[in-house]
């Protein structure tokens, strides 16, 4: 793609502002930055592209396109909604825009291999990574994981594999980003502050396939009614199932995961040999054995990698044990159904700590899944009246709202006996009260340290 001179609007200055305006610049594109933030608020960011040439446009979105000049090209971060009026604006003036995962796909070279889904992204990603690397490719791991695709689009080779973690705000500004094997993992309520409705949700998360062709590879869960459906439409499915033998595809049997291909049955792995734990943690393994079978890696490699490989943080992390409590951090638990997902995982009696940012989501579907598990909740942040709410319409009494997670570590750490878990598992995003969820997984790694003394 030639850029040389075009001007280009980068709409957006934090992970993924940053790596692009450098591209940019190596590519010779003349380069104007909008952001909400301040120049202040921006400071640390602006001094790091010191000696870069960049138009500055700070503190607001403009009211009107023409006060930028005459734009070539507009590249959107992920998290600004493209209903917005300055979007709007772009679009109405005939400005082509697209997302960074865009032009990164525009920009790279090599295979690209890309996850969605609502949960389980960033484990599948990190996964699918190692077993690459193990079997000695090349290998990126970038997108929504944490790493902009674009930092490492000029870097990669023909022979490279690029694995991204691709969220439903990257996929609403993908034009014709085409994964040579794409999955997504499952589909349940969330973002549906961003994206109105579980229809329009799921077909955004289903726009992946969009530009795949019968030599590539659309890797579906069998098991989620909303992806199994939406897969009949389309080239190439191989299925992964954790429930039902399948007549190809890859699935658990007596507890092992089988791959099945012209009759052929291969044994993978037991399930109690795969090193991340819980159940949900075997359909990301189910995922990524077929990603990677059908990329050409061998059983072995994938068998030793899903005993090694030890998740990552902020994913159902064990963090200490004190007088006989274990706590654990699941930060990254950012809607309901993951949060389920946890509270299957660890050991009983739970006391729940949630809450957070309101993205619409009603709670209900919450106290469904507590399983008899969970003895007490502790809930704080913009949401914790709706929690509260909820949980009484259950008959969940044993629930207290605080101001805050320190306040909530310390109530849960008070009433807890010998043998309890203290989960943080928000089911909410951290945005109403930290830059993100690490912040607030760290935070809660730091109470439980001086719950220590
Ligand atoms: N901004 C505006 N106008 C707005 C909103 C934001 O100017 O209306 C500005 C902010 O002031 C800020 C910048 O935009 O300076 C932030 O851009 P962003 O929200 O797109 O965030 P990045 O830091 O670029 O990080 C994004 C992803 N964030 C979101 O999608 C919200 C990161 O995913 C991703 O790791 C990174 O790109 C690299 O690809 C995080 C995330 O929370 C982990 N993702 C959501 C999730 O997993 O649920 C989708
Ligand atoms: P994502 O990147 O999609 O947010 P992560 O791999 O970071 O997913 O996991 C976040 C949380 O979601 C985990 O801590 C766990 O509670 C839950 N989770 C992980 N994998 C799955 C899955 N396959 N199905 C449902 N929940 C999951």
């Amino acid at each position: 793609m030639e850029l040389k001179n075009k001007k280009v609007l980068v709409i957006g200055f934090a992970v993924t502002g940053i790596p692009l305006v450098k591209v940019l610049n190596t590519l010779g594109a003349s380069i104007i930055v909008n952001d909400l933030r301040t120049e202040e608020d921006l400071k640390d960011s602006i001094a790091e592209l010191h000696g870069i040439d960049v138009n500055y446009y700070l503190g607001k979105h403009p009211d009107n396109i023409e006060e930028l000049g005459k734009i070539d090209l507009a590249i959107i971060s992920p998290g600004i909604p493209l209903t917005i009026p300055f979007v709007k604006e772009i679009q109405k003036a005939g400005i082509e825009l697209i997302g960074e995962i865009e032009l990164a796909y525009r920009l790279s070279r090599g295979t690209i291999i890309a996850i969605t889904g609502t949960n389980g992204k960033t484990t599948t990603t990190a996964l699918m990574g190692e077993i690459f690397k193990n079997a000695n490719r090349n290998t990126h791991v970038v997108g929504n994981i944490g790493v902009a695709a674009i930092s490492k689009a000029l870097e990669t080779k023909e022979d490279d594999y690029i694995i991204m973690e691709i969220s439903s705000f990257q996929l609403e500004s993908c034009v014709y980003f085409h994964p040579h094997i794409a999955t997504v993992l499952n589909i349940t309520p969330d973002h549906l502050n961003r994206h109105g409705n579980m229809e329009n949700y799921a077909d955004i998360k289903f726009s992946i396939f969009k530009n795949q062709n019968q030599r590539d590879y659309a890797i579906i869960n069998y098991d989620n009614d909303i992806t199994y459906d939406k897969s009949k439409d389309l080239n190439n499915v191989i299925y992964f199932s954790r429930i039902s033998e399948l007549q190809r595809g890859v699935f658990v049997k007596d507890n092992n995961i089988i791959i099945k291909e012209n009759e052929n049955e291969i044994e993978v792995i037991h399930i109690k040999d795969i090193r991340i734990p819980g159940m949900h943690n075997v359909e990301n393994a189910l995922a990524a054995t077929t990603m990677s079978y059908y990329s050409g890696i061998s059983v072995e490699t994938i068998r030793e990698t899903l005993k090694a490989f030890k998740g990552v943080e902020h994913r159902i992390q064990y963090v200490d044990s004190i007088n006989g409590v274990s706590f654990y951090n699941d930060s990254k638990a950012t809607n309901i159904n993951s949060t389920i997902k946890a509270i299957e995982s660890v050991e009983a009696p739970i006391i729940l700590l949630a809450g957070g940012m309101d993205k619409g989501d009603e709670f209900d579907l919450l106290f469904e899944g507590l399983h008899n598990k969970v003895k007490s909740m502790f809930v704080y942040g913009e949401t914790a009246s709706k929690i509260l709410d909820s949980g009484r319409k259950y008959g969940f009494n044993s629930i207290f709202k605080v101001t805050n997670l320190k306040e909530a570590v310390m109530g849960a750490y008070k009433i807890s006996n010998d043998g309890d878990s203290i989960l943080l598992s928000p089911a909410c995003a951290s945005w109403d009260m930290y830059k993100n969820f690490e912040e607030r997984g760290k935070e809660f790694i730091n109470l439980v340290a001086n719950l220590r003394g």
